[in-house]
């Protein structure tokens, strides 16, 4: 089992995606074992991105990750980081295929909607930025071995 950290950016309520979006992530056979709706802060925006500290669309970015509320995820499966960055599809929207979280509903690069960890390292820095131990829930999906 593997652990991938995903964050619905602020669009995705505004637009009432997150249902689909979720369902997407479910069917796929992953599998949600933390789940918090919050608002995320200037200071733990900055952190989450920092890798992208000095670039040209870092103060948006920031912007637009503070500017309404996420979802925010640990999602577990065998391959979760992969697996999930590509249901999420490509960063550039221009890039990201029709099928895709991305292809299907994100016109402009800055507000792709999905974020989806980029590595193990970059999961459990995530998934320790945004959750304590006591909100990761390991359960037992019975139907595991038909997906
Ligand atoms: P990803 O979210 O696919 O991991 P990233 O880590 O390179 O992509 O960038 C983080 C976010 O920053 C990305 O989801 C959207 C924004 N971003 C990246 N490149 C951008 C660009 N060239 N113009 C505008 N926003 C960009
Ligand atoms: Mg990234």
């Amino acid at each position: 089992m593997e652990y991938t950290f995903a964050m619905l950016k602020p669009g995705v309520l505004q637009r009432r995606l997150a249902g689909e979006i979720i369902a997407r992530i479910e069917k796929k056979g992953l599998q949600i074992h933390a789940c918090k709706m919050m608002q995320v802060s200037e200071e733990l925006a900055r952190e989450h991105y920092k890798e992208h500290v000095g670039k040209p669309f870092f103060n948006d970015l920031v912007t637009y990750i503070t500017s309404g509320p996420v979802i925010a995820f640990i999602i577990g499966g065998d391959d979760a980081v992969a697996v999930l960055r590509k249901l999420c599809g490509a960063t550039r929207v221009e890039d990201a295929l029709p099928g895709t979280i991305r292809g299907d509903f994100a016109e402009h690069t800055g507000k792709n909607i999905i974020h989806a960890s980029d590595s193990i390292e970059s999961a459990k820095r995530e998934i320790a930025l945004f959750f304590t131990e006591h909100d990761f829930i390991d359960w037992k999906d019975n139907n595991d071995e038909w997906i």
